[in-house]
């Protein structure tokens, strides 16, 4: 695949209503779901590993029993491209799918 071209996070964070930028500066996207319970959280995380793993686009996450926490950058172009605004857009989807509360 050619290389990602780099849109910014700012321009991302337009299109996706809930996400906020990276830490401390950095060029990414991040968001926090909440479940119902570990179970919803980890069929969330099931799916959308999937997904990723189809896109050859990866995710840096973490989980704690109910909570996923999310950051998306594209590591290959120092920052946020579509891929990560498809990858965001299907990880909502996916939430909304298993009742994640806003
Ligand atoms: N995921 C993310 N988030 N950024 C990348 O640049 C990236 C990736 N590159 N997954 C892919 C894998 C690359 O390392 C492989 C070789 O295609």
């Amino acid at each position: 695949m050619s290389r990602p071209v780099k849109i910014g996070a700012d321009a991302a964070l337009g299109r996706l209503p809930g996400w906020v930028g990276g830490s401390q500066g950095r060029d990414a996207i991040r968001r926090t779901y909440a479940f119902k319970d570990f179970n919803s959280a980890f069929g969330f995380m099931t799916r959308v590993a999937l997904m990723a793993d189809k896109l050859d686009h990866h995710p840096e996450w973490s989980n704690i029993y109910n909570k996923v926490e999310v950051t998306l950058t594209t590591h290959d172009a120092d920052g946020v491209t579509e891929l990560d605004v498809a990858l965001a857009t299907f990880m909502d989807e996916a939430a909304k799918g298993l009742g994640a509360k806003d």
